[in-house]
């Protein structure tokens, strides 16, 4: 019997992503899709393309495809949306089966074993291609679950955890690529044009104390093949991308690798596209005289940099020296930030840099420092607090110290500070960045203009009106002070997070 499946992700975006100029696919789900066993039915919805009309949307999908199954893929900050989501499948249609699977599920399994709500069946923990695969064999066979790896699944009133499945090494045909087909909404954008998510390698090897992916994977990177990778990019491309963002969690833990990669897409011809990464700062700097060149040959367009802060304190607590330190004869020799940007803006490329500011010891002058070094280093600003999502090292400080606002998981979006410093409340970080940040976006127009002027054209007037939220002609005249837009601001962001 074939199962019909629905897969959804979660429709909440936050400040550094208006849905007006980028919507992505999420890359789990289609990757789930190309795994199960080819009898089965799958629809994949991305419901960022509906953001304000998902009540409506999943009325409509539940109705055309009477799933058996409903699949959501949800981050911590999604976590309250998910479960409304989850409220209205079973108000609609109340014999389906309801799987959760990501990072929030996967490492805050306890949120979604509520035996209140009992509101998911099963919890696929960690890497889901497989379970997945094997989660629908065992629904079409009633056999059972308690063989499957990597699974929680209820049983009456009462969870069963199985043991942790074995991380895939992504050799062979084990992961099969993506399938794109069963995707049923549409409007991906990355400013005008359509784009799409691919993976080349999982994991990395360092262990930052505010990432996710040590407790969920482990420290270890496995790799695509080449092969694989560019049939996947020509499959994207054949769905209508023009622009790629590579979902990798360090592509450049390995740069020869990395070198090659971006070879073989000029060697492919599909340099024509326009990509985006995230990088490490350490590697492009000690690498970015043939990597940069490189990566600008191949099609690369923005880079986002995790430089995470600019002083030496700060990069202690969020365990981050080593992979922002350049390096000479094997010895650390300062911070790579500069060096980093220097070689990705020599070579035609755009620096997103992704910074955190508001931890536990910092100052107002070391926020200060650090959005200084935004206004003069950074192309787009990517500035986050520190959150604390499940799971992270950081996150057992933060807690021991006592230093969380709020456990209200919908704000844990990276731009609203949750955490207070010991000499700054959480508000005031967040008003300094946000008041800081607007503006360097501001001047990153003018790229935008010249890239894709048609866009900047029709939609222009809409991004400067969310860029600044809040703000007010009395604003700007200096009539009214800043707080009283930020607080503005913020009231606004407060009434977007409801989609459901
Ligand atoms: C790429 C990426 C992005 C891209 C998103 C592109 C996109 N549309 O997919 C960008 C840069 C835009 C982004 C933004 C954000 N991200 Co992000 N991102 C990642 C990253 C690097 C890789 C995720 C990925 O696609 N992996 C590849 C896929 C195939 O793997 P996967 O998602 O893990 O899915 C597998 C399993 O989890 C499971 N699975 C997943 N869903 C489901 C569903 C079902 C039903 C099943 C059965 C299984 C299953 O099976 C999949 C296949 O094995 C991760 C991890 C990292 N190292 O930092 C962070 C990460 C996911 N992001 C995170 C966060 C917090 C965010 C932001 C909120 C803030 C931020 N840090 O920027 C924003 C929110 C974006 C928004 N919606 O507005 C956190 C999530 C932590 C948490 N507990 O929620 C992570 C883990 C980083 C971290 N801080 O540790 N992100
Ligand atoms: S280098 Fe990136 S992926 Fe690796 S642990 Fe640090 S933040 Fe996470």
């Amino acid at each position: 019997m074939a199962v019909k499946i629905l897969l959804l992700s979660m429709p909440d975006s936050f400040e550094h992503m208006p849905v007006l100029s980028i919507r992505m696919p999420n890359g789990a789900l289609t990757s789930l899709a190309g795994n199960v066993d080819p009898h089965h039915q799958i629809a994949v919805a991305d419901l960022i393309l509906v953001q304000r009309h998902v009540r409506i949307t999943l009325e409509l999908l539940m109705a055309k495809f009477k799933p058996d199954l409903v699949g959501l893929s949800v981050m911590t900050f999604q976590r309250r949306t998910a479960e409304a989501i989850m409220d209205l499948v079973r108000s609609i249609q109340s014999n389906v089966y309801i799987v959760v699977g990501g990072y929030d599920p996967s490492l805050a399994t306890e949120a979604y074993t509520d035996p209140t709500s009992h509101r998911a069946d099963f919890i696929v923990r960690g890497e889901g291609e497989i379970t997945f695969r094997e989660l629908l064999r065992a629904i079409e066979g009633q056999t059972g679950y308690d063989h499957i790896a990597g699974l929680t699944f209820r049983s009456g009133d009462i969870y069963h955890h199985n043991p942790d499945r074995k991380l895939s090494d992504l050799v062979g045909d084990e992961i099969r690529p993506p399938n794109r087909d069963c995707r049923v909404l549409s409007g991906y954008t990355e400013m005008g044009r359509q784009i799409d998510v691919i993976e080349t390698s999982r994991g990395c090897t360092f262990d930052c104390s505010f990432c996710s992916i040590i407790e969920m994977r482990g420290r270890n990177f496995h790799k695509f093949n080449f092969d694989r990778v560019l049939a996947d990019i020509r499959d994207a491309v054949a769905h209508g991308a023009r622009s790629i963002f590579f979902v990798d969690d360090n592509i450049t833990l390995n740069v020869r690798r990395f070198e090659s990669l971006c070879q073989a897409i000029i060697d492919a011809g599909l340099n024509w596209i326009d990509y985006s990464v995230q990088a490490m700062t350490a590697s492009i700097a000690d690498h970015g005289e043939t990597l940069a060149p490189l990566m600008r040959k191949a099609g690369f367009r923005y880079v986002f940099l995790g430089i995470e802060n600019v002083l030496e304190q700060d990069l202690g607590f969020l365990k981050a020296i080593a992979k922002n330190s350049r390096r000479a004869a094997g010895r650390r020799t300062g911070n790579a930030s500069i060096k980093a940007i220097r070689s990705l803006r020599a070579n035609g490329m755009y620096v997103v840099g992704g910074l955190i500011v508001g931890n536990p010891k910092d100052t107002r002058k070391d926020i200060q420092a650090n959005l200084k070094f935004a206004r003069r280093w950074i192309d787009w600003p990517y500035i986050q607090h520190p959150t604390p999502y499940p799971g992270t090292p950081m996150t057992s400080a933060l807690r021991q110290q006592g230093l969380i606002n709020t456990d209200e998981v919908s704000k844990y979006d990276g731009t609203t500070a949750v955490v207070t410093c010991e000499h700054l409340s959480g508000r005031e970080i967040e008003f300094m960045r946000w008041k800081a940040e607007r503006w360097i976006k501001l001047r990153h127009t003018y790229a935008l203009f010249r890239h894709d002027p048609k866009f900047i054209y029709k939609y222009g007037r809409r991004l400067l009106k969310f860029l600044f939220r809040g703000s007010t002609v009395r604003s700007f005249l200096g009539l009214e002070s800043a707080r009283k837009a930020f607080e503005r601001y913020c009231a606004i962001r407060e009434r977007e997070r409801k989609y459901v």
